[in-house]
């Protein structure tokens, strides 16, 4: 039987790592994955992290299994930590979920659900998982503008004219904050707009945010998530764990999804178990029980922020510096853009050939559509990596 199998699209991706590994060039730079590096490019397991798992280690009495939810004490932990006080905790059905990954996946599971026939639209682009997981659901996919490729910002004329089309048994998808892969993002005004239209056609919402605290802060991240959950009747969120924590092999994400009215929560909250049953049971418990320990601990809290803006400080200051070389090489305003950008990545906007020139002439590894991860750079390869751009005539 396994004979009929055939092959499966490779994750561009990962493929990517695996080629940096094998590359045996001592001047390679790695800006494909969406890996936190400091500065020596080492990706550090916090230290409110290891705070919090020495803690659990000493303390936990069982690992027996936990509800089909996951640990109530983490969904609210989670629920303080995006939305605040923005919407009503009764309307809120959540559950934890093996990493963003597994909330991504969950919420289209439920759209299908709740409307076998509803299309969901994506930003061009988006993170590939998202359209790859919707065609593997037989979930129709269709794609708005968003990125312009002129001024790398977001083409907001194109995304609410192709969102336009938009009907109440459609679901559109947003990044939350820290756009990936291009790096571009709404700003409140914008994002106003956004919920008057989806107010207007009676769509769903889902918002994917995988990096709160990556961009301009924690309560900045969450500010635009905060104002669609004030303001819109139902909207789902997919969590993720893995990037703020920098615990992305513990699987740990989370899928709220938020009903118009609290008496519909407790269906919501069973549709959502149903689901979790259906996958894989029990959601994993280490990594959601870490982040409920930090956030619940005023000590392990602010070490936890402070460090997570040490990390957030030193990619902007990357960002900068790389915008500046930039633009002392090239002698123009065209990487301007790259300051601007917000999160791990910026799209660049260039030729997947180019892109390809970079890495074989100067061992850069950056995905195919010319994203790159800010947090691969450090001082140093910040001037090469502007001297090979600007050398490979981008
Ligand atoms: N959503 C987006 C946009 C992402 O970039 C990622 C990747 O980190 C995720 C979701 C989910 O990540 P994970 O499953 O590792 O938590
Ligand atoms: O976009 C990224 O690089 C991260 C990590 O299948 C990632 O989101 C990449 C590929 C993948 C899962 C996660």
């Amino acid at each position: 039987m396994l004979t009929n199998l055939k092959e499966q699209p490779k994750d561009k991706i990962l493929g990517l790592m695996a080629l940096y590994r094998e590359d045996p060039r001592a001047t390679k730079i790695d800006l494909g994955v969406g890996v936190y590096k400091d500065a020596t490019g080492v990706t550090p397991v916090m230290r409110a992290v290891k705070a919090a798992e020495r803690r659990i280690v000493e303390e936990q009495t069982s690992k027996a299994y936990t509800g089909l939810a996951g640990d109530a004490g983490y969904s609210t932990a989670m629920r303080d930590l995006l939305l605040a006080d923005s919407v009503d905790p009764a309307r809120i059905a959540a559950v934890a979920t093996p990493g963003g990954t597994g909330a991504v996946r969950q919420a289209f599971e439920l759209v299908k659900q709740a409307n076998p026939n509803a299309r969901v639209f994506v930003s061009n682009p988006t993170w590939p998982n998202h359209v790859s997981i919707l065609g593997y659901l037989g979930i129709e996919v269709v794609k708005y503008r968003y990125f312009d490729t002129e001024t790398r910002a977001v083409d907001f004329d194109g995304m609410m004219e192709d969102l336009g089309d938009i009907t109440s048994g459609d679901v559109v998808l947003l990044h939350g904050c820290c756009h990936n892969p291009t790096g571009a993002n709404l700003n409140l005004t914008q994002w106003q707009s956004v919920i008057d239209l989806i107010n207007d056609k009676g769509c769903l919402p889902i918002i994917d945010i995988a990096y709160q605290g990556f961009g301009d802060g924690l309560e900045e991240d969450a500010a635009a998530t905060r104002l669609v959950a004030s303001s819109v009747p139902e909207l789902l969120i997919a969590a993720s764990c893995s990037k703020n924590f920098g615990i992305y092999r513990e699987r740990t994400g989370l899928l709220m999804a938020i009903s118009e009215k609290a008496e519909s929560t407790a269906v919501t909250q069973g549709n959502l178990n149903h689901l979790n049953r259906q996958n894989f049971s029990f959601p994993p418990d280490h990594g959601a029980r870490v982040v409920t320990t930090i956030l619940n601990d005023p000590e392990l809290k602010a070490d936890w922020m402070a460090e997570l803006e040490e990390m957030r400080t030193g990619m902007l200051a990357l960002r900068q510096q790389l915008a500046d070389e930039l633009q002392r090489l090239s002698g123009s305003d065209r990487f301007g853009f790259i300051a601007e950008h917000r999160g791990m990545f910026s799209q660049i906007g260039t030729t997947p050939d180019l892109v390809e020139k970079l890495r074989a002439d100067n061992a850069i590894y950056m995905v195919g559509d010319s994203r790159m991860n800010i947090a691969g750079l450090n001082a140093q390869s910040v001037s090469v990596l502007a001297k090979a751009i600007v050398d490979a005539g981008i």
